[in-house]
């Protein structure tokens, strides 16, 4: 029994490779002879292969590649074209947005033009991405809650990089594409909307990121407490449910008083997950465009105490040179 455990399984069961169920209508067909590999076993499926890859995919991945190659050339001349400065300063190059006087207007190629043209392709390969998973559910007869799932986060990243810049006139308003200055760009945008803290929905998608890997921590541990019942086989567990199901509702139901159900659990999953982008998105949409300062924001709803000038030793932000009131 022992032996028979994951995610370090040490037997691997091994029967014919399985070319998958039937489907009629791909565009292509499935290609590669399947084999396995004993080191992707230890973490999942052993079998590699057949790979399925229709036009969606094709052209996802050609559009991704195409972005990640126009990022490398660009790192590359911001280095001279060395080579060695480009692995040495990895972290620090950046292909920035184009400057905010060019507005919504298509800026020179080496001030933001390269940057606008990256962008389109990135787009371009989510959004066929997100046409992929929603094609290959389809396909296999199953429902599209990944593509939705996938669509929240695009949401997310459309608010960042396409409806917040054009709400706000500018392309400028682009998240930069490098390590470090994606990460300052993030601090930057949260000091100068008045700290992103007291953004409610930042304060939501919070709630629901950590609330997420909370629910995920307590499912797998509950499910892997269970699989010496046979709690993993999921298919056993809805045609006969044997006693792990049971064992692992009745756990919480002593522990939590509550239990959710083997369906309702990925339900919770799924609502919490998707709407970690859902309110993020809201939350950065709102940010310029109606709210200019989420500290004052917050003291105006009464949210956050206002600064007391006569006792506290803080200096009132809404005072300082350009504070907004
Ligand atoms: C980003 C969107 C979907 C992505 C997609 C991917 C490719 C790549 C690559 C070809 C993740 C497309 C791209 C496939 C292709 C190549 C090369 C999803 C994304 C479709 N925050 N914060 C959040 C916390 C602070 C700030 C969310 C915590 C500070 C800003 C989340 C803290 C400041 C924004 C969150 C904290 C600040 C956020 C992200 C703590 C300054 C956002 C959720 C403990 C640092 C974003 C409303 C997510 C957002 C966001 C957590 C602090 C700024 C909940 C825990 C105060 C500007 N923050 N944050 O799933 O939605 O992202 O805000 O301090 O924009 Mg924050």
């Amino acid at each position: 029994m022992i032996e028979y455990q994951n995610i370090f399984t040490q037997v691997q069961a091994r029967a014919h490779p399985h070319d998958g169920v039937p489907f009629s209508h791909g565009t292509w067909v499935r290609s590669e002879e399947p084999f396995f590999s004993y080191w992707i076993g230890k973490l999942g499926n052993a079998q590699i292969g057949p790979f399925y890859l229709g036009f969606l995919g094709l052209a996802s991945i050609v559009c991704g590649a195409l972005a990640f190659f126009l990022i490398g050339m660009n790192y590359l001349a911001s280095v001279n074209w060395n080579p060695i400065m480009l692995v040495r300063n990895l972290f620090w190059l950046s292909l920035d947005p184009p400057a905010p006087k060019y507005g919504l207007s298509w800026p020179p190629l080496n001030d933001g033009g390269w940057y606008m043209i990256v962008s389109t392709f990135l787009l371009l390969s989510v959004l066929l991405w997100w046409g992929r998973t929603y094609v290959r559910a389809r396909a296999l007869g199953m429902g599209t809650h990944v593509a939705w799932a996938f669509a929240s986060a695009i949401w997310l990243f459309l608010v960042l990089g396409l409806f917040r810049p054009i709400l706000m006139g500018s392309w400028s308003e682009g998240v930069p594409y490098g390590i470090f200055s994606h990460l300052d760009w993030t601090a930057a945008f949260s000091i100068r909307y008045g700290n992103l803290f007291y953004n409610p929905f930042h304060a939501l998608s919070i709630v629901f990121l950590y609330g997420s890997t909370l629910l995920f921590a307590m499912h797998a541990a509950t499910i892997l407490a269970v699989t010496r019942y046979g709690g993993d086989r999921e298919l056993e567990q809805i045609t006969d449910r044997g006693t792990a199901t049971e064992r692992a509702a009745l756990f919480w139901r002593w522990t939590m008083g509550f239990n959710a159900t083997m369906e309702s659990i990925h339900r919770w999953a799924w609502w919490f997950a998707v709407l970690t982008t859902l309110t993020g998105g809201i939350g950065i949409l709102l940010t310029g465009t109606a709210v200019d300062n989420w500290y004052l924001w917050a003291v105006k709803h009464g949210v956050a105490p206002a600064y007391v000038t006569d006792w506290s030793p803080v200096a009132d932000p809404a005072l300082a040179a350009g504070g907004v009131r």
